[in-house]
């Protein structure tokens, strides 16, 4: 009886053949100034967060919470690369930290934590409900994976009017799962769409790792079988953050479609104000902070570049300040008047 032809190994082919590829990223270089601003964004970020668990504790903001601590490097770095009221930014709930990297006022985020008239949805959003369209920031979604859609028709937006936009994206690895994603991953490659769909592998999605719950692990790669090509970026260094985001700007605002950025990086607190944090140890979280901190990072190359101990200190009293301020704002200002109950539910006029 013949032998059934042993079938023909694979000879691992390149991931996406007859497929151009962006270059590979560089570290971003930037002068003492620049990067001083970006440690300073970065740290408004870590103490702005801060104090809003602090005021979550104290019960002067209600629902969900959750904080961007530890991935501070992500938005910081990539959004600084974008043109504020070219480009257009869309994320998911935990949304504080791309708000606050896109220069918007830090008094008007906290009031809306605290549910406050003076907030940015008028205190009618509160944390994972923010939006400005001044700035082309489209939210604050708590539908895991909904702002990916959303993205690729603010993206079709950019294209339809002609106006050399590009979208950001971000959502996580547990979205990253999600159905909805690959429609986008495919009509955005179709339709050569100018976004960069930005992964924050954080590694966890509630208390699943991603390791657990994801066949292909490696994100960068999710792309694959639509032709868009994925970038694996350092999430807790700044400079590779924007540095990434350089290349991945060049790609799609020359025409040639989406791009992926899985930006490896840590939550340093629970995935909301309300996770006991079981499934992780304390030491995995510690091992973390202690090596990869990107706030930390940044100071050891500001210190290169020749800046002191105390300027750091005078930004770190200078940001407690803003955030200080940005509490009491938030703490006294008033909460919106009964008539606005059922405003802002329905667009009011067609
Ligand atoms: C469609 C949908 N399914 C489930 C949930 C509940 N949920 C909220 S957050 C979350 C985990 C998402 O994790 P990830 O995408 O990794 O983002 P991260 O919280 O780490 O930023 C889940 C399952 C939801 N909000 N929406
Ligand atoms: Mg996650």
């Amino acid at each position: 009886m013949a032998r059934a032809a042993k079938p023909k190994a694979a000879s691992a082919p390149p991931a996406i053949p007859n497929r151009e590829r962006p270059p590979e990223p560089q570290r971003y270089q930037p002068g003492r100034d620049e990067l001083l601003e970006l440690y300073r964004q970065m740290l408004l970020i870590r103490r702005f967060e801060e104090k809003a668990g602090q005021l979550y504790g104290l019960g002067l903001i209600g629902g969900f919470c959750h904080l961007y601590i530890g991935q501070e490097a992500v938005a910081v770095g990539l959004q600084s690369a974008l043109t504020p009221g070219l480009d257009s930014v869309i994320t998911g709930y935990r949304d504080h930290g791309h708000m606050l990297a896109y220069g918007i006022d830090p008094k008007v985020i906290m009031a809306e934590l605290t549910g406050r008239a003076a907030g940015i949805s008028r205190g009618k959003g509160g944390s994972m409900h923010m939006f400005s369209t001044d700035h082309r920031f489209y939210g604050g979604h708590g539908i895991v994976g909904a702002q990916v859609s959303l993205g690729a028709g603010l993206a079709f937006k950019h294209k339809y009017a002609g106006d050399g936009g590009v979208c950001m994206a971000y959502f996580g690895d547990g979205a990253a799962n999600q159905g909805q994603v690959y429609e986008s991953f495919n009509m955005a490659e179709l339709w050569k769409l100018p976004i960069i769909f930005v992964i924050e592998n954080n590694q966890y999605a509630m208390g699943t790792s991603v390791n657990r719950s994801s066949a292909e692990d490696q994100l960068y790669r999710r792309g694959e079988s639509f032709r868009i090509p994925g970038i694996q970026v350092d999430g807790m260094d700044v400079l590779a953050c924007r540095g990434a985001a350089e290349v991945a700007l060049d790609w799609v605002r020359s025409g040639k479609g989406p791009v992926i950025l899985e930006m490896k990086t840590y939550r340093y607190r629970g995935h909301s104000m309300s996770d006991p944090a079981k499934y992780r140890s304390r030491d995995e979280v510690q091992s973390v902070k202690e090596k990869s901190d990107p706030i930390d990072q940044a100071a050891r190359d500001l210190g290169a570049l020749g800046v002191t101990e105390a300027e750091l200190k005078d930004i770190d009293r200078e940001i407690r300040r803003i955030v200080g301020e940005a509490a009491d704002f938030a703490e006294t200002m008033p909460e919106p008047d009964l008539s606005e109950l059922h405003t802002d539910v329905l667009v009011e006029t067609y």
